[in-house]
């Protein structure tokens, strides 16, 4: 049994009550280690750490700050393969795609943040014979970070990356259901030398040790990932403390496919939008829309390239989906693959639960699962599955298409597929999302607005977005 701790004033300990949450590998269905059941006990010997930290590591000069977030990657790529395993055993994700992306990012994350920091500037404004202003930029002092299982260390990191950049000092959770990496980023922290309380990870519910960051009236700012009804929980709560908010919420993001697309590119990318970490990424397309006119030709096409995708244990390198992260989240996605057959959809491919041998028998796994023949306002195609779903239809024209992408509550992300680049700037125009790539997915440039409209979030990440998230503008006038 692995049992993490939290990591707490720089030193791994346990929480104050003793107490203990299963953890389980989705591969194998099995208990494989214990992480703390921490409570507002624990949050409040974090906040005390922070706030203790505060003054000396928000005036650590520029390039330590840099080193030292430096070290913490260098940390992360030196343990590659432990980070690598630890992730996919989490979530089940597969190994491929751990090494691929998952901690990759994270590296690069802490990277892009600690040379940030290094040119992050403000501006000043001249009054020409009366005075002069100039903006501070100052950190906000004990902030909090939040985050989902689906991509576990890659956005634990997205976040306290920048926060740590601008001097702030930490409160962090990452979900109960994958902690693993975010333990092994404490033990990174700590061989890295970054200052005791600057950093700390408290493990635990989100109901319970979550909510205690959100409601701690000391911890200003909270930057939250997760689902769109936790969000309303945390703005609940939050709001009316005036803390400053960021919400990276679901998705239920379209993928627009015209008939004059590079066709045999566009197949394979998008049945990578569509499952692609067993289609457990907000910024998945699980809403297909092709123009009629190569409709069938597509379907075929499409449902013929997902059946060759093998799904198996993460571990196994010819496996190209893993499991699903946990026997409820299972439950869920095939409750709405039902769903989808009472409101009329016909499975082109899969549908069902997937039974493997040997270690994996009592995995969660579920065949990558393609449904057409579904009108767009159901529920299917409304609600969020975050699963190896994804739906099928086809439109005729640019005003149906749209209006059927934006019918959506959430707004995250959405592609475009065609050759024509004015049609492509036209209707990028109008989708109601928060990113749109043209003849690609998942492309990203860390310096970039990242998130969503409507139902998919409050707020920006990324880039100077976050940085001027994690800091409080003042702006100074002086008379001449
Ligand atoms: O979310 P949950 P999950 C979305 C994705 C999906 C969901 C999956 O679309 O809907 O997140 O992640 C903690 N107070 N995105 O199921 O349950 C919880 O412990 C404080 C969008 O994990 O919302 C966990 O650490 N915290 C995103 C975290 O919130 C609470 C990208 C998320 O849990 C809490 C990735 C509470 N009351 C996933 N309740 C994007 N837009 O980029 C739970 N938590």
């Amino acid at each position: 049994m692995i049992t993490i701790k939290n990591y707490i004033n720089g030193e791994l300990i346990e929480a104050v009550s003793k107490k203990h949450l299963d953890n389980y590998e989705p591969a194998t269905g099995k208990v494989y280690g214990l992480i703390p059941d921490s409570d507002s006990q624990d949050v409040q010997l974090a906040v005390d750490a922070a706030k203790k930290a505060f003054a000396a590591w928000s005036n650590t000069g520029l390039e330590e700050r840099m080193m030292l977030l430096m070290k913490v990657a260098d940390g992360i790529e030196k343990r590659m393969d432990e980070f690598v395993a630890a992730e996919s055993r989490d979530n089940g994700k597969t190994l491929k795609l751990a090494r691929a992306v998952d901690i990759p990012r994270a590296v690069s994350n802490f990277k892009f943040y600690a040379s940030a920091l290094q040119h992050f500037a403000s501006e000043s404004h001249q009054m020409p014979g009366m005075g002069v202003n100039y903006t501070l930029r100052q950190p906000i002092g004990v902030v909090g970070c939040i985050s989902p299982w689906n991509l576990p260390l890659y956005l634990f990191s997205w976040k306290i990356a920048p926060a740590l950049a601008t001097g702030n000092c930490v409160v962090a959770k990452p979900s109960e259901v994958t902690p693993y990496t975010a333990y092994l980023l404490s033990e990174v922290c700590i061989e890295a030398g970054l200052p005791k309380g600057v950093l700390n990870i408290v493990h635990g519910l989100g109901g319970k040790a979550g909510q205690a960051i959100i409601e701690h009236p000391e911890i200003k700012a909270i930057s939250f990932t997760g689902g769109t009804e936790t969000g309303k929980k945390i703005a609940a709560t939050a709001a009316p403390m005036f803390k400053k908010l960021s919400l990276e919420l679901g998705g239920k993001n379209p993928t627009i496919v015209f008939a004059d697309c590079d066709f045999d590119e566009t197949v394979k990318q998008t049945v990578t939008a569509s499952l692609s970490n067993q289609g457990e990424i907000c910024l998945c397309g699980s809403r297909v829309f092709v123009e009629k006119s190569i409709y069938e030709k597509f379907k075929e096409a499409f449902v013929a390239r997902v059946k060759t995708l093998k799904t198996g244990d993460p571990q196994d390198e010819k496996s190209m989906m893993g499991a699903i992260v946990s026997k409820q989240h299972k439950e869920k996605i095939l409750s709405y693959i039902e769903l989808a057959q009472q409101e009329g959809g016909k499975i082109l491919c899969g549908g069902k639960e997937l039974k493997i041998e040997g270690r994996c028998a009592e995995g969660y796994f579920i065949e990558p699962t393609v449904i057409e023949g579904l009108d767009y306002k159901c529920r299917t195609q409304q609600e969020e599955i975050f699963g190896p779903v994804v739906t099928l239809t086809p439109f005729e024209s640019e005003e149906e298409v749209l209006t059927m992408a934006n019918s959506v509550k959430y707004g995250l992300a959405s592609s475009i597929w065609t050759t024509d680049l004015s049609r492509a700037h036209r209707v990028a125009e109008k989708i109601e999302a928060g990113i749109v790539w043209i003849n690609c997915w998942l492309l990203r440039d860390l310096r970039t607005p990242f998130g969503g409209v409507k139902a998919s979030g409050v707020g920006r990440e990324g880039g100077w977005e976050a940085m001027r998230f994690f800091t409080e503008a003042k702006n100074v006038c002086i008379k001449i």
